[in-house]
């Protein structure tokens, strides 16, 4: 199998991520994709039209795209468990909060790198960063228990989105206010798939 892949991207860190912890690393070959929606020369844009990128490409069938997917049939593949079917939707739920928060600060990193600079438009921006505010907030107020439970995908979503946090948005100070997701996430780090994952 190919990975289309980027050191920076927290979508294919949850793949990197799933791929260590259930053994399957030496089964998937990488390559090299950076780009943005400005600028798709490097993407695999004739595997995913959508020229985004965790995109898998299986020795046959059509290629597999987004991260969520790709998640999903990796795991089914090894039999890893990390969907649990007495937990799914709790899983699934918690795996696109994270996403959610990838969303919005990969699309803030997108408004400050693919815009001149007199069309940044603040109160958007601002708008993606109370949407993680509101999440981060759900975590530390809902999820607790749920992350301090077995690993599964939800878990391992949340922990590459805080880690993407820090990586582009580290100024910002996610942690104020939130002891417990803050506790999980030095926790949750010091994994050796999230520490042979970290973002460059
Ligand atoms: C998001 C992938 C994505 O936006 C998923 O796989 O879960 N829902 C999708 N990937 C970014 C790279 S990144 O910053 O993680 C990407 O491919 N951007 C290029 C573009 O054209 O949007």
């Amino acid at each position: 199998m190919k990975l289309f892949h980027a050191p920076a991207s927290p979508f294919v860190r949850k793949v990197m991520v799933l791929l260590h912890e259930t053994g399957q690393l030496a089964d998937v070959e990488i390559v090299a994709a950076t780009g943005t929606p400005v600028d798709s020369a490097q993407m695999p844009v004739s595997e995913n039209p959508l020229g985004k990128i965790p995109t898998l490409v299986r020795p046959s069938g059509p290629a597999l795209f987004d991260s969520r997917v790709i998640c999903r049939y990796l795991d089914q593949r090894a039999g890893s468990g990390l969907f649990p079917e007495r937990r799914l939707w709790e899983v699934l739920t918690l795996e696109a909060l994270a996403d959610g928060i990838m969303e919005a600060a990969v699309l803030m990193v997108y408004e400050t790198r693919c815009r001149p600079e007199e069309k940044v438009h603040a109160p958007w921006v601002e708008g993606q960063w109370a949407k993680i505010g509101r999440a981060l907030n759900a975590l530390e107020g809902r999820w607790m228990s749920h992350l301090a439970g077995p690993l599964d995908m939800g878990q391992i979503a949340c922990g590459c989105a805080l880690g993407y946090l820090d990586f582009r948005l580290g100024d910002r100070d996610w942690r104020r206010g939130r002891d417990g997701v803050a506790d999980w996430e030095r926790r949750f780090a010091s994994r050796e798939s999230m520490l042979a994952t970290l973002p460059a």
